[in-house]
């Protein structure tokens, strides 16, 4: 497919982080933690033509990767806007990148910086995200990821079906040890073997404990589209071991930080599947530079989530409407997720969410919400 084109930059005048605090409509839980609501960062650059804006994905703290949300902002504070603005102010996402290159890891909070000047640069343009990353869709296919339930799996099952005959075209159940086999069986009896399901573990199984690995051997007997992440990021050898002995796919998220490492896994066969986060892996270029890998050996893709606000969710479904993209992503829409939106809902339609066709992310925050932000702005 067609490689993102070249922009032209975009004088950059200031940073802005603009926080806000949005209750989630349902506790989301994994096997590193519940979260009850998210304290959500946008990131806006000021340019002397549009302004753009992108999300700030952390997590409130360090258990799904190293990045945790005070830690991200810190970063960008000190570290990463003043090196993007220091060397002069016009920039283009290519130049956010190189600029930002000598920083080691990060990349959530890179990924914000970076995709707000893309947005500031396609809409000084005129030109949506999609359309410029070459998008081959104009509505993505919608999973949901459900967390694990304060009622267990008389609730997993409950919201399930509730999400079902909302539409969703795929249920993602959150295990763990304890939270696995039998939970996943019943829920697999409740809702028919024709309905996609696949589990993640969130890298809370320890190839080594022989128990853990039981658990995943009755999983992998469900029928299940894949399974996400069992065993830490760094034990891609354990994966590829496991994975030549299940007939369930594996699939990475936290191991797959950037196109090196998404060659490697396939490689060693440590994941034959690839969850892709834009913020995980540093940004959009970083994003479809690893879809382009995942392409090249014929390893589908699909798009995961953070719990974005429509800022970056934004991002998320106009990179779901690539070549390649080709299971439904955890693109839910934004009533799966919270009251009201900080940008115009995302709405489920016959299991698929639209892509936005407006300059940019087709997104901008609601300045009724703007109004209740707090504001952090770094000149350059
Ligand atoms: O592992 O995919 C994950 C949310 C936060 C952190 C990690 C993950 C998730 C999800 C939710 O599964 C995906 C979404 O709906 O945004
Ligand atoms: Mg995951």
């Amino acid at each position: 497919m067609t490689a993102p084109g070249t922009l032209p930059p975009v004088g950059v005048e200031a940073v802005e982080l603009w926080t806000v605090e949005l209750p989630l409509v349902v506790p989301f839980t994994t096997s590193f933690g519940r979260q009850t609501s998210r304290e959500i960062v946008l990131l806006r650059v000021r340019t002397d033509t549009a302004d753009g804006w992108g999300e700030l994905v952390t997590p409130p703290a360090p258990v799904y990767s190293e990045e945790f949300t005070a830690g991200a902002v810190l970063v960008l504070g000190d570290h990463l806007v003043p090196r993007v603005l220091a060397p002069g102010s016009d920039l283009t996402a290519e130049l956010i990148v190189d600029r930002l290159d000598a920083v080691h890891g990060h990349r959530m909070a890179r990924a914000a910086l970076e995709t707000a000047v893309l947005d500031a640069q396609l809409r000084t343009a005129g030109r949506s995200l999609a359309d410029h990353l070459g998008a081959v869709r104009d509505r993505v296919p919608a999973g949901v990821s459900v967390g694990i339930p304060d009622g267990g799996i008389a609730e997993l099952i409950e919201q399930a079906e509730g999400y079902l005959d909302a539409g969703y075209l795929r249920i993602k159940a959150k295990i763990q040890p304890g939270f696995d086999a039998q939970a996943m069986a019943e829920l697999r009896a409740a809702i028919g073997d024709h309905v996609a399901l696949q589990v993640d573990a969130n890298a809370a199984y320890d190839p080594d404990d022989d128990a853990h690995v039981r658990a995943l051997d009755a999983v992998d007997e469900l029928g299940m589209t894949l399974i996400e992440q069992p065993f830490a990021p760094d034990r891609l050898r354990d994966h590829a071991h496991h994975a030549q002995r299940w007939r369930t796919p594996v699939c990475l998220d936290e191991s797959i930080h950037d196109r090196i490492r998404a060659r490697d896994a396939i490689r060693c066969g440590a994941t034959s599947v690839v969850n892709i986060k834009l913020g995980r892996v540093g940004g959009v270029l970083e994003a479809v530079a690893v879809r382009d890998v995942c392409r090249d050996a014929d390893v589908p893709v699909w798009c995961g989530g953070m719990l974005e606000s429509g800022i970056g969710r934004a991002a998320n479904v106009a990179l779901a409407a690539l070549d390649g993209f080709a299971l439904p992503g955890d693109t839910s829409a934004s009533d799966r997720y919270w009251r009201e939106d900080l940008t115009e809902p995302f709405v489920l339609d016959d299991g698929h969410v639209a892509v936005p066709t407006g300059p940019g992310l087709g997104r901008t925050p609601r300045p009724a919400v703007l109004a209740g932000a707090a504001v952090v702005r770094f000149d350059g």
